[in-house]
């Protein structure tokens, strides 16, 4: 029988996959996906053995954004965004690990903003990345407004924001949209075996170089240099650095464990 969750979870080594499972609806989000979505990456972050967070979809789609049909969700559309998108770009953004979006279809609406929120988005060749909020007199939620502009510039974010045309995953790779655009048959393997190089990394640098890089676009040069400062104070007090800097001195492979 089918494995009926709405989001399948599984682990490979250090790297935990979460997988949207609606793909009859090409895995739009629907009240009951949020909530086990939101208690799938509230495990993830508390689980230690896990280094890596992957999020992919089932079947022939990513996710295609907010369920339309869902009755659950309310009338009132800002307090839907409020309640539940602006949590999900946010527990997303704080994530201990790395996350890797593995766009293997069409990623619409708040889908293609939940995966552009992610650390590295790897997209298979047939894959697809809709702003399709404007065809429903919506504007771009789950943080497309803040993420579209920072991504690609101002006149590629309002083309794709206004147009809704669909933006295929080899040319959201030539835009610098996403990191890589790979094979549909790849895809899987790629991906995996990104999670699992950034898995044995120092985990725990990594969060933190988004956390500073995200943090730096909003302040001055010089407010930013103070940033790095105060955040190479913190890692240079992690046993990751010390282990780190041992191994190369001592010609070895690091093994990481801050988290
Ligand atoms: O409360 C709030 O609304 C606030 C939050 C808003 C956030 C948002 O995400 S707003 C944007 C919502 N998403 C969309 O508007 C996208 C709607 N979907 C599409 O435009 C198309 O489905 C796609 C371009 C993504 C894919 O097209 P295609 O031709 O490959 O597939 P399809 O035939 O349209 O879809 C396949 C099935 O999935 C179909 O069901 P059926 O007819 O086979 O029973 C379709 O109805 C269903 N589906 C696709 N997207 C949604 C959906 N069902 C419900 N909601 C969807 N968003």
């Amino acid at each position: 029988m089918a494995d009926e969750s709405l989001v399948l979870v599984s682990n490979q080594g250090a790297v935990r996959t979460l997988t949207l499972n609606r793909p009859a609806a090409l895995n739009s989000f629907t009240a009951a996906m949020h909530r086990e979505l939101r208690s799938a990456l509230d495990a993830a972050a508390d689980d230690a053995q896990v280094r890596c967070l992957v999020i992919t979809g089932a079947g022939r789609g990513f996710c295609a954004g907010q369920d339309l049909n869902d009755s659950e969700v309310g009338t009132n559309v800002g307090a839907v965004v409020e309640r539940i998108y602006k949590p999900l770009a946010l527990r997303i953004a704080s994530m201990p690990v790395p996350v890797i979006a593995s766009v293997n279809g069409v990623a619409a609406g708040a889908g293609a903003n939940f995966a552009l929120g992610c650390d590295l988005v790897i997209a298979a060749k047939s894959a697809s990345f809709i702003q399709a909020f404007a065809k429903i007199g919506l504007v771009p939620d789950c943080g497309g407004t803040w993420l579209l502009p920072r991504l690609v510039g101002r006149a590629r974010a309002i083309g794709l924001a206004m147009t809704g045309d669909k933006l295929p995953a080899e040319e959201a790779e030539r835009i610098g949209l996403i990191w890589r655009c790979v094979d549909d048959a790849a895809l899987l393997d790629q991906t995996l075996a990104l999670a699992q190089r950034l898995a044995a990394m120092p985990v725990k640098a990594l969060a933190a170089t988004r956390r500073t890089i995200d943090e730096s676009m909003m302040v001055d040069y010089s407010a930013a240099l103070s940033l790095e400062a105060r955040v190479q104070n913190d890692m240079g007090a992690q046993a990751d650095f010390r282990e780190g800097v041992a191994a190369f001195l001592q010609k070895r492979a690091a093994k990481f464990s801050d988290r």
